[in-house]
């Protein structure tokens, strides 16, 4: 019998999107779904947890909060190679859960550092921003939920984290900066065959639910037989 890893499946999207709220349901999803039968993902996934970067909890994480909240300053190439340390120090739990077989369910990840760095108005560079996240694991399928400027700002003032509603704006919630983030993002998204564009306004949480679960439901066989891969190389 083969050895399934579980699945890497990242949530992307400029602010409010409704990342979090999917990410949470599908997390509930997977570990509801029957294992066998009809509706089943054919005993491919096992069990899923929800991840979520920037990861706040771990030290580098404070600083990075801190830095949201416009707590304090810190220089635009700093702040881009912290989030991505924030992600590397969760690298050696990550392939350890997917070997496990449990799927990870993530709310942001590299592609946020990269299109939220390279948006700046003192530009980086896309290229340059793209080494520190180099060799992290790749995810098997990158959700990105599109939604328009209008909507986004409507949302901006009911987010919610880690089960509690927050209204606080944070550093990046300007329209004119998310338009630049979103077309970083479509550069991103460039002739890559793991991503899916899910278009957002005015669907209901539900309908976009249901969608998205359809689309791991079709990628859960072949993803967990395969190696997996590493961002960017
Ligand atoms: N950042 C970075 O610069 N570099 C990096 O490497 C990383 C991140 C990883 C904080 O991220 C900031 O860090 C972020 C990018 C930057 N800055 N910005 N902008 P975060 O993930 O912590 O951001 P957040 O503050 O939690 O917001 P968010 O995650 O973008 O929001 P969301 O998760 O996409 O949305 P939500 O909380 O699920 O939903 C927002 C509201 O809309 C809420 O009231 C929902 O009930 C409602 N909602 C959701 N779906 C719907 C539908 N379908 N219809 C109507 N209403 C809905
Ligand atoms: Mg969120």
């Amino acid at each position: 019998m083969i050895k399934r890893r579980g699945m890497l499946i990242v949530l992307e999207g400029c602010d409010g999107c409704g990342k979090s709220t999917q990410a949470r349901k599908l997390v509930d999803a997977l570990n509801t779904t029957p294992r066998e039968g009809e509706g089943s993902l054919g005993g491919h996934v096992t069990h899923a947890e929800l991840w979520k970067f920037p990861n706040r909890d771990t030290a580098i994480g404070r600083l990075i909060d801190e830095y949201l909240q416009n707590k304090c300053e810190m220089e635009d190439h700093a702040i881009h190679l912290l989030f991505a340390a924030n992600r590397w120090e969760m690298v050696p739990c990550l392939l350890e859960t997917l070997e496990k077989g449990i799927s990870v369910i993530m709310d942001r990840y590299a592609f946020s550092g990269l299109a939220f760095s390279a948006a700046k108005k003192k530009k980086l560079g896309f290229q340059w921003c793209k080494i520190a996240d180099q060799g992290l694991p790749r995810p098997d399928l990158v959700l990105y939920l599109s939604l328009s400027s209008l909507e986004m700002e409507a949302r901006w003032n009911k987010k919610e984290r880690d089960g509690t509603m927050v209204y606080i704006r944070e550093r990046y919630e300007k329209v004119a900066f998310q338009n630049q983030v979103q077309a970083e993002y479509g550069k991103l998204m460039m002739g890559e065959d793991n991503w899916h564009v899910i278009e957002v306004n005015n669907k209901s949480i539900e309908v976009i639910h249901r969608n998205l679960l359809n689309i791991i439901k079709d990628n859960v066989k072949i993803s967990t037989e395969k190696v997996i891969g590493k961002l960017w190389l």
